[in-house]
């Protein structure tokens, strides 16, 4: 019998009319974000399963949360309750007890199916067997593992070239899952390996490859613990990666000054209330910002530059470290000298007294951390202010020296571990050497397809087959209309899930979804107890192991998965050992010893408690891989985003109850938004000048100008309700996904490739 706690799956879909606004809070988390957390884990786990769940969350010998990319402490200083409020739904997500089994997909016709939201879909349990939709069929129907391996299998052999195929990763995807899936893909002939970093920190990745040679971060958890000043640009930890705040309240009792850069006024960077300590329960909790700068969006460029020229003209740089370590400073200084104050004005909306203020506050700290997020990442010259944001940590020495350091905070939970291990479209001939090496075969050397470029030859017909390791591609990626044409346009897609969402409902011709184990489940395949590893946000690896009895008895490991298709689609002549990496995990991690930079002895180094961190050679010795073996100073020119009268640019951002395209719930807690999605909050001022009213219900027109082309085009999203908020004039917010029909495909970041959905240039028209 069920728990009698456990919630029934909705209905209906998202009521609009049950829309409610109230005030946005100053403080996160405290007892209200605890018992959220502890009602939702309740109400889809039952009692006993949410006591067996949490309390492994993020222990040394548990599992890791699925959700965001935050690092854990060092073992002996975790909490009991080592997890926040969205990683316990994050969990409960997961391990809720409602099923979607074959009878759900014969009640549900395919043509119910696609009108369905997100959040309808994803609430409806988990997927508990294999499923196809025929050529032609109205509904999905089951079919076992080994028929759902060779249909796939035989569609991939009759490819006329393995580029055909694309395959797509989402971040929650292991660190051996990633390695054997970029195997098979490589071993098949094509570098089609997309991945949701594509969309989210592409662009921190060419930047700091460009500027310190190596796209990660440089910092360690007690760098932030023992920072003098943590500035935070373009990030909404509060939300999307509130542990960071328990760390961000231990550097303020340590007498860190926090400075944050955020065209909105989020609950989590003014105030926080630590749930885990009885003053944080009870009292008032720790004002965290001591400086916010409302910068207008897409502003931060100029923002850095500024400051940069600030600290030149005060003598405030680290003259040994440029000296020693870096390159092109001269060129970079004279470059400041022409700083266009005006223009500095335009792009950021703030007076120069603000932005003395923040520079002040970074010249006079010592050691530095530099974190941002997708505020910084997802706009057109996004690489240009990663590396400005480098430049300024590159003129204060704040790179391989403790309390200091660039902190590109990252989303899923395995996103930088999935690109270590092999996921781009682009690794290095280096990287391709050592798989030609360890397994005897012949990788492609020419670059696959990004995200954009997927759809692009998913729509020119060049890409027939797409198969999904997780995620939500049609739902995610940007230009709904272009990616959904596109999508249905292909012969096959393939998705490996654990919960249904729009991308199995909006589908090629034939399409397959793989139920796949998850994070919080035990693992037996081969017969034997399997672990996985992860890396997080600031490279430390360690493993995980799931102690929950998985949803269904049918579902395989993504391990499984992947070299079970491998075998039927290669043949048994192949000379890598799929059954043997899939009957035993560490003969997978002994291959990515031997193949992975910085993995020696990865089998044996994962299973240390709390794992091992890999090498970053800027952090650890300020030897900087790039090309002049030096740190690079970039000259970016200054640019001013130009919004023509009468429109607003948009940034398309998560509420508080959701991962992503997966839906919780539907109130933005923080922000006082309550029971719907479909708002735009907007400037006092500009609604009463846009002729408009609190509460109005508008469409979103976006409108571009191809740069290249001169094309001009519009796209539409329907029915959002204006509502007043505090933000720089001329800037509006919505939330993504319901805005991704609004980001044009041809917008993106130059350098990375990311689609711009911070800075969508939009009109708003009154509801038709
Ligand atoms: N609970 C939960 N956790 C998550 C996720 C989730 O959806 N839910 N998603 C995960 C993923 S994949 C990622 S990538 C991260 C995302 O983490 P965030 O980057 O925090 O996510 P967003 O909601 O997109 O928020 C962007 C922030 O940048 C600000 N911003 C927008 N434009 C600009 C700008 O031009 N300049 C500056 N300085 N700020 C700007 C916005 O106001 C907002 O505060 O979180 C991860 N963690
Ligand atoms: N407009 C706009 N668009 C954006 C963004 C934005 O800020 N604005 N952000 C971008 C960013 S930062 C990112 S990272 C992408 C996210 O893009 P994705 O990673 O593609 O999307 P998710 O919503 O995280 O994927 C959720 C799905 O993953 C599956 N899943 C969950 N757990 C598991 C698991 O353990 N195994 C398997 N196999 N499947 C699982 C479930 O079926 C679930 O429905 O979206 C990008 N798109
Ligand atoms: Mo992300």
């Amino acid at each position: 019998m069920r728990s009698p706690f456990v919630r029934k799956a909705p209905t209906t879909d998202i009521d609009e009319s049950d829309l409610a606004i109230t005030q946005p809070s100053e403080a996160a988390a405290g007892t209200t974000a605890v018992a959220v957390a502890m009602k939702r884990a309740v109400e889809q786990m039952g009692p006993l399963r949410t006591a067996r769940t949490l309390t492994r969350l993020n222990q040394v010998d548990g599992f890791d949360c699925q959700g965001c990319a935050w690092p854990d402490p060092a073992p002996g200083h975790r909490h009991t309750a080592e997890f926040c409020e969205n990683g316990a739904k994050a969990v409960a997500e997961e391990a809720t007890e409602l099923r979607v089994g074959r009878e759900f997909f014969a009640r549900h016709p395919m043509s119910e199916l696609e009108t369905r939201t997100d959040y309808w879909l994803g609430q409806q349990g988990r997927i508990v067997e294999p499923m196809v939709l025929r050529e032609g069929g109205t509904h999905y129907e089951p079919l076992g593992w080994d028929d759902a391996f060779a249909l796939l299998g035989e569609r991939l052999r009759d490819l006329d070239s393995p580029d055909e195929a694309i395959f797509y990763t989402s971040g929650k995807t292991s660190n051996e899952a990633a390695f054997v899936y970029q195997l098979f893909a490589r071993s098949l002939g094509t570098n089609n390996l997309p991945d949701c970093s594509n969309m989210c920190h592409e662009s921190t990745g060419t930047g700091l490859s460009a500027s310190i040679g190596i796209g990660k971060g440089s910092v360690s958890l007690d760098d932030v613990h023992e920072a003098e000043l943590v500035v935070i640009a373009g990030q909404n930890p509060g939300t999307n990666h509130p542990r960071m705040l328990s760390a961000l309240e231990e550097s303020k009792k340590r007498g860190a000054k926090i400075l944050a850069i955020n065209p909105l006024r989020e609950a989590g960077l003014v105030r926080f209330k630590n749930p885990q300590t009885p003053k944080g329960v009870v009292g008032h909790g720790t004002g965290l910002a001591d400086l916010h700068l409302p910068v207008r969006i897409n502003g931060d460029l100029a923002l850095f530059q500024a400051i940069a020229s600030l600290l030149v003209r005060w003598g405030a740089v680290d003259s040994s470290f440029v000296a020693h370590y870096t390159h092109g400073y001269d060129d970079y200084v004279a470059h400041l000298g022409d700083l266009d104050w005006d223009a500095v004005g335009r792009a950021t909306g703030l007076s120069r007294a603000q932005v003395e203020q923040a520079a002040q506050m970074i010249a006079g700290s010592q050691a530095t951390v530099y974190c941002w997020a997708m505020g910084v990442t997802q706009h057109r010259n996004s690489v240009a202010t990663v590396r400005e944001i480098a430049n300024v940590a590159l003129l204060r020495g704040d790179i391989g020296k403790p309390g200091a350091g660039l902190c590109p905070v990252r989303g899923h939970s395995n996103v930088q571990g999935d690109r270590t291990m092999g996921i781009w479209e682009q690794m290095p001939d280096t990287f391709l050497d050592a798989l030609a090496g360890e397994f005897g075969i012949e990788p492609p050397r020419e670059h696959g397809h990004d995200t954009v470029g997927s759809i692009e030859a998913l729509r020119d017909g060049t890409a027939k087959v797409f198969m999904g390791m997780g995620g939500n591609f049609v739902a995610a990626a940007p230009d709904t209309g272009v990616t959904e044409a596109a999508f249905r346009g292909a012969d096959l897609t393939v998705h490996v899930s654990t919960k249904l969402n729009r991308s199995h409902v909006v589908h090629g011709r034939t399409a397959l979804i793989l139920p796949a184990l998850g994070r919080s489940e035990r693992d037996l395949t081969g017969g034997v107890r399997q672990r996985v590893s992860v890396e997080d946000s600031m490279s430390a690896v360690h493993a995980s192991h799931g102690p929950l009895e998985p949803a269904s008895e049918h579902l395989r490991s993504e391990v499984d998965i992947i070299c079970s298709l491998a075998r039927a689609t290669l043949g048994a002549e192949h000379p890598v050992p799929w059954e043997r990496l899939r009957d035993d995990y560490t003969e997978i991690r002994h291959s990515i010893a031997r193949v992975v930079p910085g993995c020696a002895s990865y089998a044996e180094k994962v299973d240390e408690p709390g794992g091992f961190t890999l090498p970053h050679p800027p952090r650890d010795t300020r030897t900087f891989p790039t090309g002049s073996g030096r740190a690079e100073f970039a000259v970016s020119p200054l640019d001013v985003l130009h919004v023509p009268e009468g429109r607003l640019l948009l940034q398309t951002l998560r509420s508080h109850d959701q991962f992503n395209t997966t839906i919780y719930g539907l109130d933005d807690r923080y922000r006082g938004v309550k029971g719907g999605r479909r708002v735009v909050l907007c400037h006092r001022d500009d609604i009463v000048d846009l002729g408009l009213s609190d509460g109005a219900m508008v469409d979103l027109v976006s409108e571009w100008t191809d740069t290249e082309t001169g094309e001009h085009s519009e796209r539409r999203a329907d029915s959002f309700r204006v509502v007043a908020y505090d933000q720089p004039r001329g800037c509006a917010a919505a939330y993504y996904p319901e805005t991704n029909p609004l980001v044009p495909l041809g917008s993106r970041a130059l350098g990375s490739n990311c689609p711009t959905s911070k800075s969508v240039v939009v009109r708003l028209e009154p509801a038709g």
